[in-house]
């Protein structure tokens, strides 16, 4: 058994609808722990570099102006097999494409705006915690 930790973004689509409890439901009932979480504005200079590995894609400049649009809530979650868990809690990328139950088929606007974000990597979740988080403001 591998307890591992995730990084997550509930997007501002969500907080736009009021409907973080939801996304918190799905990821509870899915038995990943909250360990630490904050609501922030992020600025462009900070999605820009959360987002830097997409920099060279089309869609990169109206990804940042998205995340940019209102608050959003970010978290780290912690659980056996975290980060592959949570991608699939999440659904596929296009809500058109993800499977019944997941946050994105039953909660996701759009391919753009779809309502979370979460680490594709062990890498990528080491990262992206310690981007947002000091090791004080998380408790397992
Ligand atoms: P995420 O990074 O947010 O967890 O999502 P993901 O791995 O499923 O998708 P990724 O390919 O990493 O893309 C990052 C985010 O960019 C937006 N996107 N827009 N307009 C488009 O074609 C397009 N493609 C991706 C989405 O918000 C996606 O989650
Ligand atoms: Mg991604």
């Amino acid at each position: 058994m591998t307890v591992e930790r995730t990084f997550s973004i509930i997007k501002p689509d969500a907080t736009r609808r009021n409907i973080t409890g939801k996304v918190i439901d799905k990821i509870e009932s899915a038995g990943l722990k909250i360990v630490a979480s904050k609501r922030v504005q992020l600025s462009r200079e900070q999605a820009e570099g959360f987002y830097a590995a997409h920099k060279e894609r089309g869609f990169f400049k109206d990804l940042v102006t998205f995340m940019i649009s209102g608050p959003v809530v970010v978290q780290v979650l912690e659980g056996e097999n975290a980060i592959a868990k949570y991608r699939e809690v999440m659904g596929a990328t296009n809500p058109a494409n993800a499977d019944a139950g997941t946050i994105r088929k039953e909660l996701a606007e759009s391919i753009e705006a779809n309502t979370v974000h979460g680490s594709d990597s062990p890498e990528a979740a080491q990262t992206e915690i310690k981007f947002f988080f000091d090791d004080n403001e998380i408790v397992g």
